[in-house]
């Protein structure tokens, strides 16, 4: 088993649900954590409560010269990162393509693809230098099926498949490893972004079973970058139990 015991873990998108939840549980496997977001004041707040070296950087992901400034300054006792949690992404409306907001659509394929890439450029070539490193990223369901009026926010998901996989062959001469580990339904603050604040809406999607919680993910993600060198977990489907396939859902 790889030790994760003072390995470097960089979490995008820590401020909340699956980034936060991944940032704890590295932290009790003993990593060091970088952690980054927009809502700078919720990420220290979380690195007060973790009992690991944290560093906080205040990032939108869509913007590349921040995170080439961000990564390439890096002071050095932060640079080797072992780790790349590629988990900041959302989605935005659900609506019919005919009847959708460009805005959204520019919001998730600026977040989910470009901003995926953008930060996947700046550290694997560190990886690849050192000769040790995972990246992995948070793809979704989403990813393998499409859905009524989830056109854009599956698109994105299915190129977060596409270059889970592209990069994994990009680097198959090397030791770094690549996997995507894929969610159906987590109960989280996702879709309180994708109905812009309607609290009601959001909770709906959740009601009458039993989702999966934030830690349910962190857990697969820290299994994966546990797992012996030589073992490359590429991808990894977690759906609720009561959940089948994008739509098919048994509520009680
Ligand atoms: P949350 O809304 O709870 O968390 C999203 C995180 O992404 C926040 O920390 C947010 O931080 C961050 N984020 C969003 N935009 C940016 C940006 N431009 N720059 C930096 N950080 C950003 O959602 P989840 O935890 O559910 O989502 C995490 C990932 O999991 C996403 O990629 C999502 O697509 C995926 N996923 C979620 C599922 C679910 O059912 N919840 C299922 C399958 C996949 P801040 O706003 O502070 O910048
Ligand atoms: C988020 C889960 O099913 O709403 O990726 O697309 S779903």
């Amino acid at each position: 088993m790889e030790n994760l015991r003072n390995k470097i873990v960089l979490i995008t998108g820590a401020t909340a649900g699956i980034g936060e939840a991944c940032a704890r549980e590295f932290a009790s496997a003993g990593s060091k954590l970088i952690l980054a977001a927009r809502r700078i004041d919720r990420l220290k707040a979380l690195a007060d409560q973790l009992k690991t070296p944290t560093l906080t950087i205040e990032l939108d992901i869509r913007n590349r010269k921040a995170i080439e400034t961000a990564i390439s300054t890096l002071s050095k006792k932060w640079q080797e990162i072992d780790i790349l949690v590629n988990n900041a992404g959302l989605g935005r409306g659900l609506d019919k393509l005919h009847e959708g907001n460009p805005s959204d659509w520019d919001e998730m394929i600026d977040t989910n693809i470009k901003g995926l890439l953008y930060i996947s450029r700046a550290v694997t070539p560190g990886m690849v230098a050192r000769g040790r490193g995972h990246i992995i990223n948070i793809g979704s369901i989403a990813g393998h099926e499409v859905y009524p009026a989830g056109n854009v926010y599956c698109s994105t998901k299915h190129a977060v498949k596409a270059i889970s996989k592209g990069l994994m062959i990009d680097l198959v001469n090397t030791p770094v490893r690549v996997s995507s580990i894929d969610p159906g339904l987590v109960e989280t603050e996702f879709s309180d972004i994708r109905f812009h604040g309607d609290k009601e809406r959001a909770k709906l999607t959740y009601q009458g079973y039993k989702p999966l919680e934030a830690k349910d993910i962190a857990e697969a993600v820290v299994w994966s970058a546990s797992r012996p060198k030589h073992v490359q977990i590429a991808e990894m489907i977690v759906l609720p139990t009561a959940q089948a396939a994008a739509m098919v859902l048994h509520k009680e």
